[in-house]
């Protein structure tokens, strides 16, 4: 960090394997989490698509509340395997599962709140949304509680 402030924000950028080398690198479009603070300077996040097999570069940036952000600090994570994650219908984060925290998450999109790196990366076309309109919205948190509530 080149700032003293507090930090604001904490974020990881994932490139993943078919993406690293290309010339023009659209960092834009990458997929990004979001990282929270689970303890004082500790903060996790939760990123489930390393699905294809290779390496996967994920930086992590930091910025604080006067706007400095970090150089990023980097690391590789090597996916062994292709993946295979089912599309299940109702799964808004695209981890593998329907549960509260796809209702949450609904709830969020909402209200309005920040999502960004939590979503699903392909909803729109992985074909999971419950009621066909490809958008996050009621339908999604109701089906999600209800799976959740069942799987009690
Ligand atoms: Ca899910
Ligand atoms: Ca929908």
């Amino acid at each position: 960090m080149t700032g003293t402030g507090k930090i604001e924000r904490v974020w990881a950028v994932i490139t993943p394997p078919d993406t690293q080398n290309l010339p023009e690198n659209p960092v834009i479009m990458l997929p990004a989490a979001d990282l929270s603070e689970t303890a004082p300077g500790m903060y996790e996040g939760a990123y489930h698509r390393f699905l294809k097999k290779g390496t996967y570069s994920v930086s992590v940036y930091a910025r604080d509340i006067s706007g400095n952000v970090s150089l990023p600090s980097s690391t590789r994570i090597i996916q062994s395997a292709d993946v295979h994650i089912e599309e299940i219908k109702g799964d808004v984060n695209g981890d593998g599962f329907v549960n509260l925290r796809d209702a949450l998450l609904s709830l969020r999109v909402l209200a309005e709140s920040d999502t960004s790196g939590l979503l699903h990366p392909e909803y729109a076309e992985s074909g999971v949304d419950v009621n066909g309109d490809n958008k996050i919205g009621t339908a999604e948190a109701v089906y999600a509680l209800r799976a959740a509530a069942e799987s009690k």
